[in-house]
């Protein structure tokens, strides 16, 4: 078998670039180690920036999010009792977009299946080969046989544990990262959301978010101890604890009910540079890690393969790989800032104990700051509503 480009990972990174690919005429493969409803089953990001949701659009999958997306033009911030704006429309122009990563994921797999495009999944020790010279391919397993595609092009896309990053020689590699010593036990909920917008919680027992999937079914996280497992957490302790972050006004709007999933996911800031190697290009979760307080995970993976797209079109149209050769640059210059807005966000509304209280004061001094600068509000809007690509 051959293709043009080998796409590794079928969440959201591999399908979007596949469409893209597609939609500019570049044919593509994608070999996913899971089955298409493990995949789906994987409950993760709920928030679009405007540049995601138009990469959307340009592969052709954008109908559901512009008529199911809940636009937001503002998200909350709760301290000391408080409940305070930031309203990113009157600082930027620009809203964001709640649609569940679940859909976005559902939306590529329909699309990419309808287009007749090639994807295997199931695959078994997928292993790259070659991309440091001109003549790459990918090998796996599958039924117990052993398949080969030979290919111009390795895009990685297979998340953090993914075979990609791990097949690079570790000295043409630099890593950074910073793990957080807590963790979000999240609850998904089939009860109506306490708000449309998202509410982000600083709270002396630990921040809270409040989030939702649709009018019907609320997207819910508190932040709990690495230490912590599923099972410490009945459905009651959570309600429990996640109406003692949130002030009164907000708490009284809660509706309670079973939970659908809940899981406790670690939180980390990680960046890989440089993000191609040779014909092997990573994109998405494989290169970069961000702790998910600033919603841009998704976001970011979007943009990388909003460039990694367009550069691999321009190299099959234009024979020319100049966008090719400036990815990493141009990729990395956007994760930098999204890092450090990611990491700022989750330093300003987690709490610390190690901190102690002076680190608190300066949380609340920081907040406070930010409700009485008109300035710095427009530089968190800005940030979170996601920076241009
Ligand atoms: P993904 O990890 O989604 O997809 C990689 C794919 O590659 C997977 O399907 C995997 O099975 C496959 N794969 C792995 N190894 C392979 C191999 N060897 N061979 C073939 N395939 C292989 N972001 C937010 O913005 N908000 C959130 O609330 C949020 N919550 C998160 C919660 C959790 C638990 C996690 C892990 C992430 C969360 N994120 C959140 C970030 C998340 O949304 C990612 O940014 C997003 O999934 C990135 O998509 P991909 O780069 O496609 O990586
Ligand atoms: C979510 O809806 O899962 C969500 C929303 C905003 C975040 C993180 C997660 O910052």
């Amino acid at each position: 078998m051959r293709t043009p480009v080998a796409i590794i990972g079928a969440g959201p990174s591999g399908l979007l670039l596949g469409q893209l690919l597609h939609t500019y005429g570049v044919d593509n493969v994608v070999i996913e180690q899971r089955s298409a409803d493990y995949v789906l089953g994987r409950i993760r990001a709920g928030v679009l920036e405007q540049v995601t949701v138009d990469l959307l659009h340009e592969a052709g999958v954008g109908q559901r999010v512009q008529a199911e997306g809940l636009l937001d033009d503002h998200f909350v911030i709760a301290f000391n009792g408080q409940v305070h704006n930031i309203d990113l429309l009157a600082r930027t122009g620009k809203r964001v977009t709640v649609y569940g990563q679940t859909e976005v994921t559902r939306d590529l797999m329909n699309a990419r299946a309808a287009a007749g495009l090639s994807t295997v999944y199931e695959a078994d020790d997928v292993a790259l080969h070659g991309f440091d010279g001109s003549s790459p391919y990918v090998t796996w397993r599958k039924d117990g046989v052993e398949q080969r595609l030979d290919c111009d092009w390795i895009a990685g896309c297979d998340g953090y544990h993914g075979v990609s990053r791990a097949s690079v020689p570790a000295d043409k590699i630099q890593t950074f990262e910073k793990v957080y010593p807590f963790g979000w036990l999240g609850i998904l909920a089939d009860v109506p959301p306490i708000s449309h917008e998202i509410v982000y919680a600083n709270h002396e027992r630990g921040f809270a978010l409040a989030s939702l999937r649709s009018p019907t079914r609320s997207r819910y996280y508190v932040q709990c101890s690495l230490q912590d497992q599923v099972s410490d957490w009945s459905d009651d302790a959570f309600w429990a604890e996640f109406a003692a972050r949130l002030p009164a006004a907000l708490a009284d709007k809660i509706t309670t009910g079973p939970s659908i999933e809940k899981s406790i996911a670690p939180l980390r800031s990680f960046v890989a540079e440089p993000m191609r190697f040779g014909r092997l290009f990573l994109a998405g979760d494989s290169a970069h890690i961000v702790p998910p307080t600033g919603a841009k995970g998704l976001n970011l993976a979007a943009g990388d393969v909003g460039l990694l797209s367009r550069a691999l079109a321009e190299f099959y149209k234009e024979k020319s790989s100049a966008a090719l050769d400036d990815y990493s640059r141009r990729a990395l210059a956007r994760v930098w800032k999204a890092e450090r807005f990611s990491w700022w966000f989750t330093t300003m509304m987690h709490r610390f104990p190690e901190n102690g209280a002076f680190g608190a004061r300066m949380q609340i001094a920081e907040l406070d700051y930010l409700m009485s600068s008109e300035a710095m509000q427009t530089a968190v809007a800005e940030n979170y509503v996601g920076l241009p690509l």
